[in-house]
């Protein structure tokens, strides 16, 4: 990241102390300290986001409803640079300036039911305080993000256009792929027969994505690049994906993926104490569904990738890709084996929370 940026947005660059904060895929992110105090730094990648300021513009539209209907709530907005624009641009990123919510921290591994309660109540807050938002009034930041459809789509043409040697290498991971292909089938159904509704969606409930207080509370979500509209199904699936199993996507010891029925549990409580008013009748009994959903995408397109290459995800070693497709084809066969007890769970669990007034 070059020095200007910080300039840009009006903290001089010799006076503030840059240091790497947090672990994803896709945008970096820097904390900033110096006289005026903490900031949270990020850079937005270009080639993923194509239209960066679809992004500010959906965060400016939230800001302001929420402002409006529930002022209380901590919404993480970027704040502006000297040019008085939400995003300051070099050649091959965007970057923006977010303030450092004192007393809050985030956690990289899950390690507790409670935090996944935690986490769960606070992506479900956020869908209900905007429930009266009408999605559609949003852009796509990351236009068919969560669409399996599509990603089934490029999976193919990644298979179409890949070398023998990478296809013999992944033939037995393309075999899973392919005999899991109900999953698509059924994604594709509930989308043509209009089954649930568009929601305002996080779209990324990893973990880290959740600040909390001092005493673990969960205070609110962010990281909301990839807040559009989309189906519960995406959130309450991303948290499965991540956080039922304590070995997370970059294990390669696969004996170590397991399935936590309690934080199974765990998300079911959080999240329906927010929504179980909200969500339609079709919507809650594709609850268990939304895991399945959640990490067969993920798999395809960590697939995909190896297959075309890695263009898209950070790798670190050859083969990365294949082995993280290889975790989620494994997290997806210990999530079925447990079907029967987690759909059973979620059934006796839905008496409790149909209809309490979420608060
Ligand atoms: C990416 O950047 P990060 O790690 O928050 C990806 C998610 C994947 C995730 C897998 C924009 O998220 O969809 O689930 O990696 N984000 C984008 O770790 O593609
Ligand atoms: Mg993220």
């Amino acid at each position: 990241m070059s020095p200007n940026i910080l300039d840009a947005f009006g903290l001089n660059h010799n006076d503030y102390h840059t240091k790497a904060f947090g672990s994803g895929l896709i945008n970096s992110t820097w904390e900033i300290s110096g006289p005026r105090g903490r900031y949270i730094l990020q850079c937005i990648n270009k080639n993923v986001f194509k239209n960066p300021q679809d992004i500010a513009d959906n965060l400016s539209a939230l800001e302001h409803y929420l402002k409006r209907t529930s002022p209380g709530y901590l919404f993480t907005a970027p704040l502006p640079a000297l040019n008085g624009k939400l995003l300051v641009e070099d050649s091959d990123n965007y970057y923006r300036l977010l303030p450092f919510i004192g007393g809050s921290h985030t956690v990289d591994f899950i390690t507790q039911g409670q935090q996944a309660y935690e986490a769960a109540k606070q992506f479900g807050k956020f869908t209900r305080l905007l429930n009266g938002f009408d999605p559609r009034q949003l852009k796509y930041t990351l236009p068919d993000f969560h669409n399996l459809n599509l990603r089934v789509e490029q999976f193919k043409a990644a298979l179409a256009n890949a070398d023998k040697v990478v296809l013999e290498k992944a033939a037995e991971e393309i075999r899973q792929v392919e005999a899991h292909i109900a999953i698509a089938d059924i994604y594709k159904k509930i989308v043509s027969d209009q089954q649930i509704p568009l929601r305002v969606i996080h779209h990324d409930t990893k973990i880290n994505n959740v600040l909390f207080d001092d005493d673990n509370n969960g205070l609110c979500v962010i990281d909301l690049d990839t807040v559009m509209p989309g189906y519960y199904i995406s959130d309450v699936g991303d948290m499965m994906r991540t956080y039922l199993s304590a070995a997370n996507e970059e294990e390669r010891d696969l004996d170590k993926i397991k399935i936590r029925e309690d934080y199974f549990i765990a998300i079911y409580k959080g999240y329906m104490e927010e929504m179980g008013d909200v969500l339609t009748p079709a919507e809650k009994s594709l609850f268990f569904y939304s895991g399945k959903f959640m990490i067969y995408m993920q798999a395809i397109r960590f697939l995909a990738d190896f297959l075309n290459g890695d263009i898209y995800y950070h790798t670190s070693y050859p083969g990365h890709n294949l082995l993280r497709t290889q975790n989620q084809l494994t997290l997806l066969k210990r999530y079925l084996e447990s079907e029967n007890s987690l759909q059973q769970a979620a059934h006796d669990l839905e008496k409790v929370y149909a209809g309490t007034n979420a608060r």
